[in-house]
C-alpha cells in the first residue's frame, strides 16, 4: 500500500476520534442535545464553536480563597438606577421586588428575594475582569441559575437567557441595560444570581438586589439590577439584536469568554 494513502487514513482516524470525543463531551447533558449541534453548524456562531472546541465545555473559572479578596470591590457603570420604580423598590429594601422569569418556559414565575434565598445556593470567590482595565476578587453567594430554570422548565426551543435590568442608559429614561447568554452558560454551575457580596446583602452600587455572575466571561456580561429573565430562541428581535447593551451600542463581543 502506498504510504501517502496510509498516512491519510491515520490522519482521518485521528480526527474522527477527536470529533467523537467532542461529540460525546457535548452530549452528556441530555437536555442540551437539541441545541448543541445547531450552534456548531450555524456560521454566525462559528468562532464561538471553535472557542468551545478548544476550551472544555464544562471548564470552571478559577476560584480563590478569602485571603485573595480585594479590600474593596469597586462599582462600575450604573451605581444606582435612576428610574422611579427602582428607587421605590430600594426604599422598601426590595421587599416588593420580584424577579420575573418568562418567555419560552412551561410556566412563567416570579421569585421574591426570600424565595430565591430558600433555593439551594452556591458561594464562589472569583476574579471580575472589566474591559476598562481593572479586576477585583469578590465572594459571591447566590442561586444557581440552573435552579431557577428547573422551576420554570424552559421549552426545547429556548436557546438564550436574556437579562433585563432596571437601569436606563439614556437620560430620557430609555435603553435599559440588558445582556444575554446561551444555555451552556445558563446551566454552568458557576452561573449564579448573586444576592450577597463578601458576606453582606448585595450593595446597590454592585447591583442590588440581584445580579448575574457568569464567571467565564468579562465584566459587562454580569448584568446588575435584574428585573426579568426572558428565555428566547433568537436574539434578533431583542432590543438592538446583538444580545447586549454594549454589543448594540459599541460593538462589544457577545461572547466575552476569557
Ligand atoms: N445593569 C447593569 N449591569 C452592569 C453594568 C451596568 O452599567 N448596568 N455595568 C457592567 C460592567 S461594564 C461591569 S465591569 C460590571 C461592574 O460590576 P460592579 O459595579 O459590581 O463592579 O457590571 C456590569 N453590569
Ligand atoms: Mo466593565
Amino acid at each position: 500500500m502506498n504510504s501517502d494513502h496510509s498516512n491519510r487514513r491515520r490522519f482521518l482516524r485521528r480526527s474522527l476520534g477527536a470529533m467523537a470525543t467532542l461529540f460525546v463531551a457535548g452530549c452528556d447533558r441530555l437536555n442540551e442535545t437539541t441545541w448543541f449541534p445547531r450552534i456548531l453548524s450555524s456560521s454566525e456562531d462559528f468562532s464561538r464553536g471553535v472557542h468551545k472546541a478548544l476550551i472544555p465545555r464544562k471548564s470552571m473559572a478559577q476560584e480563590f480563597t478569602e485571603a485573595d479578596l480585594s479590600p474593596y470591590f469597586r462599582s462600575n457603570g450604573t451605581a444606582s438606577p435612576e428610574s422611579r420604580l427602582y428607587q421605590a423598590l430600594a426604599t422598601d429594601q426590595f421587599a416588593n421586588w420580584a424577579l420575573r422569569v418568562d418567555g419560552l418556559v412551561a410556566e412563567t414565575k416570579n421569585f421574591s428575594l426570600a424565595q430565591l434565598r430558600a433555593l439551594p445556593s452556591r458561594t464562589q470567590i472569583t476574579r471580575h475582569d472589566c474591559v476598562e482595565g481593572w479586576s477585583a476578587i469578590g465572594k459571591w453567594k447566590g442561586t444557581p441559575l440552573a435552579e431557577v430554570l428547573h422551576a420554570v422548565q424552559p421549552t426545547p426551543a429556548a436557546r438564550f437567557a436574556v437579562f433585563h435590568c432596571a437601569d436606563p442608559m439614556e437620560s430620557d429614561g430609555t435603553s435599559l441595560y440588558y445582556e444575554s447568554i446561551d444555555m451552556d452558560d445558563a446551566y454552568h454551575p458557576q452561573t449564579i444570581l448573586a444576592y450577597e457580596l463578601n458576606g453582606n446583602p448585595l450593595p446597590i452600587p454592585n447591583g442590588a438586589p440581584l445580579r448575574l455572575r457568569v464567571e467565564r466571561q468579562l465584566g459587562y456580561k454580569h448584568a446588575k439590577y435584574l428585573m426579568r429573565i426572558e428565555l428566547v430562541s433568537s436574539l434578533e428581535n431583542v432590543y438592538g439584536g446583538k444580545g447586549g447593551y454594549w454589543e448594540d451600542s459599541n460593538g462589544y463581543q457577545w461572547y466575552a469568554g476569557i
